[in-house]
């Protein structure tokens, strides 16, 4: 089977390295010539474990290439961005329906459409399956249209494209049935199959779901700073319970999921979506939340930000909360960061960061910081302070003074 992949980033990459080493023929389309010319020489531009030596050894096999413009194919594949639009929180489909446009020269009777990209509810029906009929073709006889979204987790990804069960919404049942062919390739778990709407909210209910436990952890901490109360701990307590599952608090959500998904829900319907948009609103609460608590530790001086990523252990930081949360402390405080999963001039080592620091403050649990040198914070730091909003610090020694979420009471006005 000849697969043309539309986009190849965090998603589109490792979809095609799987399909090329399971007998297909890839064809990976980006509008990045530079991404695209790296790739043919088997480099690639995402950290992501296990991919790098699939595509080199594909290219090397010729069944992998890249390329900026489409071919002909049996199925072409949609992979690119669908940020929101701020003003109206609804999704930006410019990029989906370019794609689409794309491969229309390219397209033949026969072949299979599938839209990976996370879309908001009913825009296969409204607004994908027009573009083609346009061109002629009968959806479900003649072109076979479906939205099949990915679950994965950056870190995991590979494993979790074969094993976790996929979502195949097909705009007819033929259409599902076609597209469940194409991922049979590779899929290990259910395809599951069902109408494309259903599969678009499924997905965004997917992250919407985890959005809004995490905004429950995240107003727990709240609640807790202000009655003297260990959120951490209640967590730990209420979760031991057998069907409970309280998230983790943090300094906010990032990434191009949880922080975008929900918001195609609230903007189909605004007057019932009212926990969800609470729930986004919450959690875009948490930066202003620990600059506030970092005022109340130290009103001024020199701030260590540990972490910049969306989240642990990934280079990613799109959405990060960390950002909105440096550029407010700018105004007070001399920042240094130390991101080591991210290529950055102005990033420092952690020995350089924490150079004659006042404050030590992790935004993310990268495992280089799980295990901190403390003496070389003892020995670089006069008065060591670590402020941890995300639970890695479990124990520090003498002589350094940690906050986490688990004692703000103490820092009550
Ligand atoms: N976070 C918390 N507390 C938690 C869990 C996460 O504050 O208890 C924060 C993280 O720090 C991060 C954000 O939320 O800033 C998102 O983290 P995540 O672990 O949800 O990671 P994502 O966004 O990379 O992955 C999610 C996953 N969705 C679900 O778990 C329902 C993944 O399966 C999806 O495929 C992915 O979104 C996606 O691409 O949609």
């Amino acid at each position: 089977m000849k697969i043309c992949i539309i986009g190849q980033g965090y998603i589109g990459l490792p979809t095609a390295a799987l399909f090329s080493m399971n007998g297909c023929e890839v064809l990976g389309v980006d509008v990045n010539d530079e991404i695209v010319s790296n790739l043919n020489n088997g480099i690639v531009h995402i950290e992501e474990p296990g991919i790098a030596k699939i595509i080199k050894k594909a290219v090397e096999n010729n069944t992998y290439h890249a390329s900026l413009k489409p071919q002909k194919a049996d199925a072409f594949i949609i992979t690119v961005p669908t940020p929101y639009i701020v003003e109206n929180y609804k999704c930006d489909l410019s990029y989906v329906i370019d794609a689409c446009n794309s491969i229309i020269p390219y397209l033949e009777k026969g072949n299979i459409v599938i839209i990976e990209s996370t879309i908001a509810p009913m825009s296969t029906d409204d607004i994908i399956k027009p573009i083609f009929e346009k061109e002629g073709f009968e959806i479900g006889k003649d072109l076979y249209l479906a939205h099949c979204p990915e679950r994965v987790l950056p870190g995991q990804i590979l494993d979790e494209l074969v094993n976790n069960d996929r979502i195949i919404g097909g705009l007819t049942a033929e259409c599902s049935k076609k597209a469940s062919e194409v991922y049979s390739q590779f899929v290990k778990g259910k395809c599951m199959e069902t109408e494309a709407k259903t599969a678009e909210l499924s997905k965004c209910m997917e992250n919407t779901f985890r959005d809004v436990n995490i905004a429950l952890a995240n107003e727990l901490t709240k609640i807790c700073a202000e009655i003297g109360v260990n959120a951490l701990d209640v967590i730990k307590i209420a979760n031991r319970h057998p069907r409970v599952n309280l998230h983790q608090p943090g300094p906010g959500v990032g990434g191009h999921c949880l922080a975008i998904d929900p918001y195609f829900i609230y903007a189909k319907s605004p007057e019932n979506a009212k926990i969800i948009k609470l729930a986004r609103d919450t959690n875009n609460s948490m930066p202003e939340f620990v600059c506030d608590y970092v005022h109340r530790i130290i009103p001024s001086g020199k701030i260590a930000v540990l972490g910049v990523s969306y989240k642990g252990n990934t280079g990613d930081d799109r959405e990060s909360p960390a950002y909105k949360i440096i550029g407010n402390l700018l105004k007070d405080y001399e920042i240094t960061i130390c991101d080591p999963h991210i290529e950055n001039t102005n990033f420092l080592s952690f020995e350089d960061a924490i150079e004659n620091a006042d404050l030590i403050l992790i935004l993310c649990d990268h495992d280089e910081f799980k295990e901190i040198n403390y003496d070389l914070i003892t020995e670089k730091m006069s008065n060591p302070i670590i402020f941890d909003t995300k639970d890695i610090i479990k124990n520090v020694p003498d002589g350094i003074k940690l906050y986490n979420y688990g004692n703000l009471y103490d820092l009550k006005n």
